[in-house]
């Protein structure tokens, strides 16, 4: 009998969380940027081997914050571990345990599922403070090994410990598959990252992304899409299109590689930018945005 278990993968903002699952799943399936909260939604990546399937949920980093879109971020993370039937904890061990950390690790021992912990970034110098750390939540968190996502180190043995302990069942999904993510926001999300990278001084947190329009054309092989990347103010617009729309182009062309490498069409990509005002605050719009 094979294996096959849903993982839910929670971390403190930057822990590696995202960069973990395209690793563990060998595709660039969520986004990574060095800005903390990169992640806001459930991305599921799916590990398929002869001894069973493991679907990995990455979520947004667990943050200690009030606002209504953080608000809405903690709820999916929630929601996620009573989704899953394992979790896959990851500590930034180059970044010392602070109060967030003690409060996500305390919330994990009062999880009915597995929970295996990582130590990751383990190829950079480790911060003081985790020993002490360990010392207390040790035996309700399962091992602590060390691994990092960015070079593959330990990897293979976090995957004979997550197959172990894995339950046995059928697959869920078709093996050939590695995401389940639908095309508008596999695209939005590569538009977001590229956004993300290139304000991060400015309003990397300020920005969303809409696919407006894909459109396929058979006869020219052409798959055209409009997306808008959306932001809080009007003055922010101009920052995103820069001096003489240089930004926007050097967003819009890396974009556009990126979506040709995952689409078997020539792409076009019609990139906008517009303003909604105070959209972090819109209930219904984060109900859209992050789920
Ligand atoms: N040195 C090192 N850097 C890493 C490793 N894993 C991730 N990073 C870096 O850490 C930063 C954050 O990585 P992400 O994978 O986006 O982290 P995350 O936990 O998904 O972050 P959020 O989605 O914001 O919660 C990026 O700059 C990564 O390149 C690692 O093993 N070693
Ligand atoms: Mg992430």
């Amino acid at each position: 009998m094979s294996k096959s278990a849903f993982v839910a993968i929670v971390g403190r903002p930057s822990a590696g969380k995202s960069t973990l699952l395209n690793t563990l799943c060998g595709e660039k399936i969520s986004i990574v940027t060095p800005l903390p909260q990169t992640t806001r939604n459930k991305v599921r990546g799916i590990l398929t081997e002869s001894r069973g399937q493991l679907v990995f949920v990455d979520t947004p980093g667990f943050h200690d914050s009030q606002r209504k879109f953080n608000l809405h971020m903690r709820d999916l993370v929630s929601g996620a571990l009573e989704e899953t039937d394992m979790v896959l904890y990851v500590i930034d061990a180059t970044r010392s345990p602070g109060q967030e950390e003690q409060a996500l690790a305390q919330l994990l021992t009062q999880e009915d599922h597995p929970v295996i912990t990582v130590l990751n970034k383990s190829d950079a110098p480790p911060a003081p403070g985790w020993e002490d750390f360990f010392a207390t939540f040790r035996d309700s968190n399962a091992p602590g090994l060390s691994i990092s996502a960015a070079t593959g180190q330990g990897i293979e043995a976090l995957k004979d410990l997550l197959f172990e302990s894995a339950p046995e069942g059928d697959p869920m999904y078709p093996e050939e598959y590695y995401t389940d993510q639908d095309p508008s926001f596999r695209i939005s999300e590569i538009i977001r990252e590229q956004a993300m990278l290139r304000n991060r001084d400015e309003i990397p947190h300020s920005l969303y992304v809409e696919v407006a329009d894909l459109e396929e054309d058979p006869d020219t092989n052409l798959l055209w899409i409009r997306a808008f990347i959306v932001v809080e103010r009007e003055s922010q617009k101009g920052i995103v299109v820069g001096k003489g729309g240089t930004q926007i182009k050097a967003i819009r062309q890396t974009a556009q590689k990126e979506i040709a490498r995952l689409f078997p069409q020539k792409i076009h990509l019609d990139l906008r930018v517009k303003a909604s005002p105070k959209w972090r605050n819109k209930d219904a719009l984060l109900r859209r945005l992050i789920r």
